[in-house]
């Protein structure tokens, strides 16, 4: 019973991985477990950090010194180093793409896939205490293919696997490979991920609207229309509530858990939006659709964008389906 899942029926990431190779592909080498099992790795040494971030005095710039005098690493930059090397170690990856690294980095002689990640999404929020995340994408490189920049630029829809890992109040690991979502929340007296939901399901329709209202002057017709009736609705039904963390990661789970919807819109100023395609878009795309939500650019769905280099962005308005549906009646009316 879900309720008992972590008290007297204890499932930890590392397990449920493990039996998901076994249901999943009985024959396979084990490479993806591997390759997960890294990622857990790497967010578990990240969830430290970010917990110590306080007392290690690795708040604020690089190039604060400590009380060792060491050269003290900004957070997101221990982040993605944390990353780049388990990546490299776990000896299954052949291109990595990380949000503060300009290029590409290709691993000669690596494995058969491609990692897309934001190693701590939302670092703005770092020194006043809001919730941060990491985001992550997976690719499988067809055999035949060299490991170049080619394996990564591909639909959202062709991922193995996606997840994001949740420094809040508690620590929480949401990943997909496939199926729907599932929930891990770290304990950290056992220093492991244990299964808290077997299978997120976003609501149908949700009671909460989450945008950037700064930004509303700059808004196309859609979108306006959309909050408008956020606000008064068509049925004279109670308004949404607006909650904005403005941490991607902290917005979406909310958005998973209790529904609503998540946006971040083109605007006069951003013309594709803020948001990055391969490691914030597509992975938080592929979760929500797979459970049961919707993901679209106003255009069509963000799984189907053919990516044209690594950094770029796309509009996005995620979240429940009968949401999602809505805005994207506004866009065909053009409004
Ligand atoms: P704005 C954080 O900087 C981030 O990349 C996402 O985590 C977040 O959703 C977005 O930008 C917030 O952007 O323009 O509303 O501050």
């Amino acid at each position: 019973h879900e309720s008992d899942i972590g008290r007297t029926d204890p499932v930890t990431l590392t397990q449920w991985i493990l039996t998901q190779q076994q249901i999943k592909a009985p024959n396979a080498r084990g490479n993806l477990s591997i390759l997960l099992n890294a990622i857990c790795v790497a967010c578990k040494y990240v969830e430290a950090a970010v917990r110590k971030a306080g007392l290690a005095g690795v708040l604020g710039l690089a190039g604060s010194g400590n009380v060792q005098g060491e050269d003290q690493k900004k957070l997101d930059v221990l982040a993605n180093e944390v990353f780049i090397n388990v990546l490299r170690r776990c000896g299954q990856c052949s291109v990595l793409v990380s949000e503060e690294i300009e290029e590409e980095i290709i691993i000669e002689g690596g494995g058969d896939y491609s990692v897309m990640f934001d190693p701590l999404d939302g670092s703005s929020n770092i020194d006043c205490g809001v919730s941060i995340g990491t985001i992550y994408g997976i690719f499988k490189k067809p055999a035949a293919e060299a490991a170049s920049v080619k394996n990564v630029l591909r639909p959202g829809r062709e991922l193995v696997a996606a997840g994001y890992c949740l420094y809040g109040s508690s620590c929480s690991m949401v990943i997909s490979v496939g199926g729907p979502p599932t929930h891990f929340t770290l304990d950290p007296s056992l220093g492991e991920f244990v299964l808290t939901s077997n299978a997120l399901h976003v609501p149908e329709s949700g009671k909460i609207y989450s945008i950037n209202e700064g930004n509303s002057i700059l808004w196309d017709g859609p979108t306006s229309q959309f909050v408008r009736e956020c606000k008064r609705p068509a049925n004279g039904g109670a308004p949404k509530s607006l909650r904005y963390v403005g941490s991607m990661v902290a917005d979406v789970h909310r958005t998973l858990l209790y529904g609503g919807v998540f946006m971040y819109p083109a605007d006069e100023k951003a013309k594709s939006g803020k948001l990055r395609l391969l490691y914030e878009g597509n992975p938080m795309a592929f979760l929500v659709e797979n459970g049961g939500g919707r993901a679209i650019t106003g255009a069509g769905a963000v799984l189907d964008l053919q990516p044209r280099s690594i950094h770029e962005r796309s509009p996005i308005f995620l979240g429940s389906k009968q949401d999602i549906d809505r805005i994207e009646a506004f866009y065909e009316a053009g409004h």
